[in-house]
């Protein structure tokens, strides 16, 4: 029987990947964990809730031993922008919270999920089709903190021999929660824009590309990672994933195909625009579809047609 804990449970990811979860393994199995006190009622309602600080090993470690849990998905971390306005902050979080959660997952022979992002390449990756093994120099705090938890994650299973898997997310597209701080979240707002106001203007210029998944495919892969057989998996931090790879305008010229008049206009934000230029255009992930047999189902136009769909019901 699998007990599971979803750190970060009310972010972005966490809101759609806990009732995933719960459905597959049974609400009262996988209990949603997050620092604030009053959570969204659905995850109340639906299932358990712990609030808690990721900083505070004590709590996440008795958390842990009482309700007998053998699998983290530890996803509580600062996004990119947010991680540059404080990067002191960001390290706390992002780095003190994953070593908090190796450790409590050493000790109780927990398997554990973590996510890495295409923030842990840098300015000197090869930007196209940018290999599984490559480069690896960040030049900002978020990508510092992403390849230090691959890392460490790499250590602790060298070492401690704990089962451990983590995939290299892009920009994730959801329309349930907002992401917060993010280089990518362009590719989010623009959507509840189009609908209202049928214009958005950008924060990154014309013709930046980055990888992009639309959300249900990014749960699937987090789910089905944790489930693949562990001798198939030769990296365990973390594999690259995309589903597609794209700049504003040609989401703006999707979105025109449903809602004709629709304009993008740009106003580049130097820090988001001086990130996303660090990040790779397009990602290789053909290590995670041999290793494991990733395949996403979501290109630009289901995606595109999707959120639409949802956002506008
Ligand atoms: C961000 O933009 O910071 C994230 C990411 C790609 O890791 N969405």
């Amino acid at each position: 029987m699998h007990r599971i804990i979803v750190t970060g449970a009310t972010g972005q990811i966490g809101s759609e990947l806990v009732p995933a979860l719960r459905e597959r393994y049974g609400a009262a199995n996988v209990i949603a964990v997050g620092h604030k006190k009053t959570p969204p009622p659905e995850l109340l309602e639906l299932g358990p809730y712990a609030a808690l600080d990721i900083r505070e090993q004590s709590a996440l470690a008795a958390l842990v031993e009482l309700e007998r849990i053998d699998t983290i998905y530890h996803l509580a971390a600062l996004l990119s922008a947010t991680a540059e306005a404080n990067p002191l902050h960001a390290w706390e979080i992002n780095m003190g919270g994953l070593l908090n959660v190796l450790e409590v997952a050493r000790l109780n022979n927990c398997a554990v999920f973590h996510p890495s992002s295409i923030g842990a390449f840098g300015p000197s990756t090869p930007p196209d089709h940018t290999p599984q093994v490559t480069i690896q120099r960040p030049n900002t705090m978020y990508g510092v903190t992403k390849v230090s938890g691959e890392l460490l994650c790499d250590y602790y299973h060298s070492r401690f021999g704990l089962d451990i898997r983590g995939l290299r997310f892009p920009g994730l597209i959801s329309h349930k929660t907002p992401p917060g701080g993010g280089t990518t979240d362009y590719a989010v707002e623009i959507f509840p824009a189009a609908l209202t106001e049928k214009k958005y203007t950008c924060f990154l210029k014309k013709g930046t590309y980055l990888d992009m998944m639309y959300m249900p495919d990014a749960i699937r892969a987090a789910m089905e990672i944790m489930e693949a057989e562990p001798g198939r998996l030769r990296h365990r931090n973390a594999y690259n994933l995309t589903a597609m790879s794209f700049a504003p305008e040609e989401l703006a010229a999707e979105i025109s195909l449903h809602i004709p008049g629709f304009t993008i206009s740009y106003q580049p934000d130097p820090v988001r625009q001086a990130i996303a230029d660090s990040w790779p255009n397009s990602l290789d992930d053909s290590a995670a579809r041999a290793d494991w047999g990733w395949q996403p189902r979501f290109g630009l136009a289901e995606m595109t047609a999707e959120m639409l769909a949802a956002l506008s019901g």
